[in-house]
């Protein structure tokens, strides 16, 4: 920590509600929503510096950083230190009230603050996560194997074709998977959709059909894609996970 800011005495931890109360549309290819608005990373770290400098105007000479996935820095494990919810088996950190949809940052600060109470875990003896995901990547209660993991597979992996045992169990996921979170009880709850401009779904996500989105340009692309988390999916990764997506829902078409 002392790597990442010299002097740092505190962290706050924040979390990010994105739930929003949206459906996809019938047949429509299924994206995380995290990817939904805009992308988080800005959204989080344009706050915290904010946040930042309202604290320097208070204390001058306190300093400050923040931190939203780029730094290396344990997100969940200091959530959960700072008492904003627990790791759930499914490894995201879960809020009581807010399920696990909560996007996570930090702000470093040289400034002593008082220190909130550690998540307390509620799991307790549920454990649906773990047979839901469809790759088995749960591999133990809180532990993920990102190499069985749709969620890495359509965002991270770079090769040309996806392994056949993630391109046969996508499940229609194209971008990220929220399975695991989705058969949570903590997200069964009545949640609070977020009246956030910035976190509201772009339409075409919700709407995304396979044959349209096959015959985008890369500048089509480009133009959707404008201050999206999921830019980091590049145009052939989407083709690639949406024709992987399609034959693992009709595995009788082909030769
Ligand atoms: C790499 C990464 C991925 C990879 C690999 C995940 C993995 N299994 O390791 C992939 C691409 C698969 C992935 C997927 C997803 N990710 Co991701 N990911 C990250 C990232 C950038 C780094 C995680 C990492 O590898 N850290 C290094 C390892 C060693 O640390 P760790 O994962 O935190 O786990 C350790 C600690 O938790 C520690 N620990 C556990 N309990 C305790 C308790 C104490 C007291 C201590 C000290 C330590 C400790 O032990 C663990 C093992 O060493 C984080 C952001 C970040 N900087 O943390 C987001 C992050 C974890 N991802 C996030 C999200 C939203 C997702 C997805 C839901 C996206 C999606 N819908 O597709 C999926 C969920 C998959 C799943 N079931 O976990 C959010 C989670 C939000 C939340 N509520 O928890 C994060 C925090 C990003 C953010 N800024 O909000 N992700
Ligand atoms: S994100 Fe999907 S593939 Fe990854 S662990 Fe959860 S259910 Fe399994
Ligand atoms: S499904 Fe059950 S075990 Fe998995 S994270 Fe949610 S409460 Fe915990």
């Amino acid at each position: 920590m002392e790597e990442l800011l010299p002097g740092v005495r505190s962290l706050l931890a924040v979390g990010l509600n994105y739930y929003v109360d949206a459906e996809r549309a019938p047949g429509a290819l299924k994206v995380a929503r995290y990817g939904w608005g805009r992308d988080y990373h800005r959204v989080i770290d344009g706050r915290l510096r904010r946040l930042g400098r309202w604290l320097e105007e208070r204390k001058p000479g306190v300093r400050w950083r923040a931190c939203v996935d780029s730094a290396p820095l344990m997100d969940k494990a200091w959530a959960e230190q700072a008492g904003l919810g627990w790791i759930g088996k499914h490894g995201n950190l879960i809020h009581r009230q807010r399920g696990s949809w909560l996007l996570l940052g930090h702000l470093l600060t040289s400034l002593p603050l008082p220190a909130d109470q550690p998540g307390r875990p509620l799991c307790g003896r549920c454990s649906r996560c773990i047979p839901a995901c469809p790759t088995g990547a749960i591999t133990e209660p809180f532990v993920v194997d990102s190499r069985r993991c749709i969620a890495f597979h359509t965002i991270e992996n770079r090769e040309a074709d996806l392994p056949a045992e993630i391109a046969s169990r996508l499940e229609g996921w194209v971008a990220g998977c929220d399975i695991c979170q989705d058969v949570c009880p903590w997200n069964q709850q009545p949640l609070q959709s977020t009246a956030d401009p910035e976190l509201q779904p772009r339409a075409w996500l919700l709407e995304l059909q396979p044959h349209q989105a096959l015959g985008w340009s890369e500048s089509d692309w480009d133009e959707r894609l404008r201050a999206s988390a999921l830019r980091r999916l590049k145009p052939w990764m989407w083709r690639r996970n949406i024709q992987a997506a399609g034959s693992a829902a009709s595995p009788e078409a082909g030769p």
